[in-house]
This record gives C-alpha cells, sequence and structure tokens, in this order.
C-alpha cells in the first residue's frame, strides 16, 4: 500500500500504547519532544531516547517518521530580543534530528494559539462526540472572559450581539472550561497560557500586522532552507487552525495564495506544505483537492480529516465531522496524493512516500469518558485510518 500510514503519539504519558497504534495498522509514528520549550535546542540523547521507546514499545515493528513539532518560537515569529539565539537554537536542533535519520520536520506560523477549539466534546447524533468552533462562543470569550481591548472592532457586529447573548446565559462552570480550552494548550501546542500571559503574548504582536508576519516567515525560512536542503530535511508549514485572524492577531497560512506567496519566495524543496484538510477546510473558498495538485510537488506530509462548516462565510463556526463526512472531497485529496507519489517515483525521488496520519477523530465507542489527549482518541481515529485505508486500496486496485 503506497502513502506511508503514521500515527500521532505523545510520548510515554499517552494513553494509547505503541502497541494498541500497531493493532490500528500504523507504520509510523508522527511525535516531538513535547517536554522542550520552543526555543530551546533538542538534544541529541533525548531524541535518541523517544527512538528507543518507540522501537522497544512496539517490538521493533514501528519507528519516528515525522517530527511534529518542531516548535517555531514567538521571538522567531516576531523577531522579537534574543532572535538569533532562537535561530541559533533551531538549527541545532535540525542538525540533532537529521544525524538521528529523521527527514519530515512540522512547524506552524500561527501567532500565540496553535488549533483553537471552543467545545472538545460536542455531542454527535449518533452518540458520540467532536471538536467544534464556535465563532459566537470564541467571540464571548474574547469580548467578555479576556476582556481583550479592541475586540469588538475586529468581530462582525452580529457576531457581537449574539456572543452578548450567548455570555449572559454561559455558567460559571461554563465559562471556566471555556477559558480552558482556548487558553490551556492543546496537544502539540507550544505553551499554557493564563489570561494574563495570553494578553501579553498579544501584545508582542502589537508592531507585527499580516505583511509583517509574512515577511518574519519568509525570513525564518530564509534561514533555515540552505541547512535544510544540506541536511536532506523536508520542512513543511502546518496551516492556521481555523484558518482565519483570531484574537485580532493576523494568520497568514490560511489559504492557497498564503502558501504561495511562501513557497515562491523560499523556493526550495526543502521548504513545503502540511496539506491539512481539516484546517484548510474550515475556510469555504479552500478546493483542498485543487491545493493537494497545485501544491504536490512541495507537500511533505498530509493531515486528513474533515470538517463541516455552519455557514460559507470567513471566519465561520465549524465541527469536525467523520473522515469520509465533512465538505472535503476526501478520495479527491488521497487520489491527488497517490498520483503525486506516482510522479516523484517515476523520477527515482527517495522522499516518493508522502506520510499521512489520519488527523484526530470523534470520540466513539469506548472512546467516550477515556480522558485521552482531546482530538486524538483511539477508536476514532482508528475508524478514521481504516476508512483511508479502504480509499487507498480501492483507487491503488482501479490502476491494476
Ligand atoms: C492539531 C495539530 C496541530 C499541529 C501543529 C503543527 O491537532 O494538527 O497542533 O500539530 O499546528 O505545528
Amino acid at each position: 500500500m503506497r502513502v506511508q500510514q503514521t500515527w500521532r503519539w505523545f510520548g510515554p504519558k499517552d494513553a494509547i500504547t505503541l502497541q494498541d497504534v500497531r493493532q490500528a495498522g500504523a507504520t509510523g509514528i508522527v511525535t516531538a519532544l513535547h517536554h522542550f520549550p520552543a526555543g530551546v535546542a533538542w538534544t541529541p540523547a533525548e531524541i535518541a531516547a523517544r527512538q528507543e521507546e518507540i522501537a522497544r514499545g512496539s517490538d521493533g515493528a514501528l519507528s519516528w517518521s515525522v517530527v511534529e513539532s518542531l516548535p517555531v518560537s514567538e521571538t522567531i515569529k516576531t523577531q522579537g530580543a534574543d532572535l538569533k539565539a532562537h535561530l541559533e537554537a533551531y538549527r541545532t536542533s535540525m542538525e540533532a534530528l537529521a544525524e538521528a535519520g529523521l527527514q519530515v520536520i512540522c512547524y506552524n506560523f500561527m501567532p500565540v494559539l496553535d488549533w483553537t477549539r471552543t467545545d472538545l466534546h460536542a455531542p454527535m447524533r449518533h452518540g458520540g462526540t467532536a471538536m467544534r468552533f464556535d465563532l459566537v462562543t470564541f467571540a464571548a470569550f474574547d469580548m467578555y472572559i479576556l476582556q481583550r481591548d479592541g475586540a469588538r472592532d475586529d468581530l462582525p457586529p452580529y457576531v457581537q450581539a449574539a456572543a452578548e447573548a450567548r455570555f449572559a446565559e454561559m455558567t460559571e462552570a461554563e465559562k471556566l472550561t471555556l477559558s480552558q480550552t482556548v487558553g490551556a494548550g492543546l496537544p502539540g501546542s507550544v505553551d499554557q497560557w493564563s489570561l494574563d500571559g495570553l494578553r501579553q503574548a498579544i501584545a508582542a504582536y502589537d508592531d507585527v500586522d499580516a505583511d509583517r508576519l509574512r515577511q518574519n516567515h519568509i525570513d525564518f525560512l530564509s534561514e533555515i532552507a540552505p541547512l535544510a536542503e544540506r541536511l536532506g530535511l523536508r520542512m513543511c508549514c502546518h496551516p492556521d487552525d481555523p484558518p482565519f485572524d483570531l484574537l485580532g492577531l493576523p494568520r497568514t497560512m490560511s489559504k492557497a495564495s498564503d502558501y504561495a506567496a511562501v513557497l515562491e519566495a523560499v523556493d526550495s524543496p526543502a521548504v513545503g506544505m502540511t496539506l491539512c484538510t481539516g484546517s484548510l477546510g474550515a475556510r469555504y473558498e479552500n478546493d483542498c483537492v485543487q491545493i493537494a495538485r497545485d501544491f504536490a510537488p512541495r507537500i511533505h506530509f498530509a493531515h486528513l480529516r474533515n470538517v463541516t462548516r455552519d455557514t460559507d462565510t470567513v471566519p465561520c463556526s465549524f465541527f469536525e465531522d467523520e473522515h469520509l463526512g465533512g465538505q472535503t472531497d476526501m478520495v479527491g485529496v488521497v487520489a491527488a496524493l497517490m498520483d503525486e507519489e506516482a510522479r516523484r517515483r517515476s523520477e527515482g525521488r527517495s522522499d516518493a512516500e508522502i506520510p499521512m496520519r489520519p488527523d484526530h477523530g470523534q470520540e466513539i465507542l469506548s472512546d467516550l469518558g477515556a480522558g485521552m489527549q482531546p482530538g486524538y482518541p483511539a477508536i476514532g481515529r482508528l475508524k478514521g485510518l481504516a476508512e483511508l485505508r479502504g480509499v487507498m486500496a480501492g483507487l491503488e486496485a482501479r490502476t491494476r
């Protein structure tokens, strides 16, 4: 079977074991040294220890195939004081990872918050739960819990009015859960934010508008691309999730033209995209099949996931649908990835295989109440992977 099937594993603390991952049928592990704060160089010893854990826990069946994420610090994103040291630490980590045999490194360039949801367990009609981003609830957080200056100016009037009504109805417990959900740092995010910490982090972007942020991203890539090329690394930027501005902060990797601008500015095969259909799919004009085809040679990693939007507007509310449900043509995306793999193979490229992972999953069956990492339940992801594997097998059979 083509397209390397991987699984995100959060390290020894993950409630899902490597033996579970084997039973799900994945052949590669996606992980990171989550205990290293952004800006601190990863050490060869810790990288080796993680590789050994993976080999030992899976009886040698699995290995670490993708780094997600090597986080880019706020200092690099804003070009703050200590920029040089942070870039140096990043390059040191890249060197150590390459030395250990890792080649694919995912990162993102979202200011302050990584992926953001307002409800981690929204009930679905089938009895399971899914994650949801609700624009009105998020606005209630922004206006009344964070009490951000200027929040109203960044929100459409109808959202402001609805947020006022929603906040008035919320219990204290719901308000607390909402702050924790937005600010508490979902898996893979760089930091855990208190409200004050969040306000300070936002203030660091006072002079960073969208153009500045995009330029800072290009500067960052220009700094690391020559090294990545030399080391044989493939850097791949994850899209903004959700793919529109939040908290008055610019987001500049939200649509095809954003990727085009950055990937053209740093035109290196070592610099590319993490195709996340769930993130991009939350913006109605993002046609993920077209994006997969247009950016194919620069796609180094894929997150396959589906969303259903409440409205075709930007910004909008959405929930995480089943992998083959939702509004993205998943069969079309998988076909595009498989065509690209075939093209690379015909060129004899060593990076022909594009690692993918079933991204997120709804909580179903024994996932419910099991307290796994939000978005990363065992059964929901296993179901997503099985469905995607079925799509791949079907597509492959048609070419025989
Ligand atoms: C969420 C993930 C993201 C992703 C980072 C990549 O589930 O897809 O947190 O890991 O944005 O840097």
